[in-house]
């Protein structure tokens, strides 16, 4: 069985390197060198050259979680399944990254800082918990990890997703008939939303503005889920009181964008979740052997639905 390896990054050779452990039963070449044939692809935000190149593996798996850049190739072959990460080490990675977030929103770590820099001694008057409602914009794999692990804070916390998704302890809300009440209640908003035809520019100065005065936004799914415009004038006005932004509609973020200073935001590098190689080639090997036996596999990707 031929395997054909493409990730874009530095670390090639340690993928290589884990793909022939884990599947010594297959031969494993890197992009851009290409076998007579190839079965299986493994790929992270390839060239639309290697479609030309490769018009018919069995499946193609994703390096990720997200589909978005892979669905926007043209070369894509129509037929072929696609299948994506599902948690593999991300959702622990999620839970920290989104925990620290809502924390440092609700115990006003900011304001505190600012009021370091002037020296100020000024105690707030605590939030109450109860009224600081915590809604995960996207509850899927890593959304429901997320939430749960925000169980024993004791905040209210809800979840939308497109279809109802019930978990113990978090308020299930879908559609977007029932997104102006989940925004509403929403004093952290957390987006775990793929990117989408439906779901691109779904954050917009009308979604923004549905959410309480002071609100935080954490967007850690894809930045053209967020109209960044429409961001930065909420987080001007003070509608908003911050915002925890991982991931932006043009990456790497350009050393001129506004983002980059503001007061109220706080920027990563698209770090909240990486792929880590061990668990991710032990589920893409997982899945290959199932696929060879014929049995059912999960994170298949619905191409319709883009995602
Ligand atoms: P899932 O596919 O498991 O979850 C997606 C969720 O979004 C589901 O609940 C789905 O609803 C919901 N959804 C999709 N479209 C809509 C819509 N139009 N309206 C309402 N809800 C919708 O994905 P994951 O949880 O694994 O990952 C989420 C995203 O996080 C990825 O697509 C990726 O973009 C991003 N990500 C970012 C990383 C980073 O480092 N910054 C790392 C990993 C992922 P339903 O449940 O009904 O299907
Ligand atoms: C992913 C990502 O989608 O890293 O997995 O953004």
């Amino acid at each position: 069985m031929r395997l054909l390896l493409q990730t874009g990054s530095a670390n090639a050779g340690e993928w290589r390197a884990a793909f022939a452990a884990a599947l010594p039963e297959a031969e494993v070449t890197l992009w851009p060198e290409v076998p007579a044939s190839v079965d299986y692809l493994a790929v992270w935000k390839p060239p639309a050259e290697l479609f030309a190149r490769v018009p018919a593996p069995k499946a193609i798996f994703n390096l990720g979680a997200g589909v978005d850049s892979l669905l926007r190739l043209p070369t894509l072959p129509a037929s072929v399944p696609i299948v994506r990460l599902e948690d593999a080490g991300m959702a622990a990675q999620m839970i920290d990254y989104v925990t620290l977030a809502v924390l440092a929103a609700f115990r006003e770590q900011a304001a505190y800082a600012q009021q370091q820099r002037a020296a100020l001694w000024q105690p707030r008057p605590p939030l109450p918990r109860r009224e600081f409602g915590v809604g995960v914009l996207g509850f899927g794999v890593l959304g429901r990890a997320v939430a749960a692990a925000l169980l024993p804070f004791g905040f209210p916390l809800a979840g939308w997703s497109r279809t109802r998704r019930d978990v113990a302890g978090v308020d299930a809300f879908a559609g977007a008939g029932e997104l102006p009440a989940f925004l509403a209640r929403s004093r952290v908003l957390v987006c775990l939303l793929p990117s989408t035809p439906s779901t691109r520019g779904l954050l917009d100065r009308a979604r923004l503005a549905a959410l309480p005065r002071g609100a935080h936004l954490v967007n850690v799914a894809r930045g053209d889920v967020v109209v960044e415009a429409d961001l930065l004038a909420a987080l001007d006005a003070g509608a908003l009181a911050g915002a925890t932004l991982d991931v932006f509609g043009d990456e790497p973020l350009p050393p001129a964008h506004p983002f980059w200073h503001h007061p109220r935001v706080t920027v990563t590098p698209h770090v909240s979740a990486v792929t880590l190689v061990d668990e991710s080639v032990a589920q893409v090997a997982a899945g290959i052997r199932r696929l060879e036996q014929r049995l059912p596999i999960g994170g298949i990707v619905d191409r319709t639905r883009g995602y």
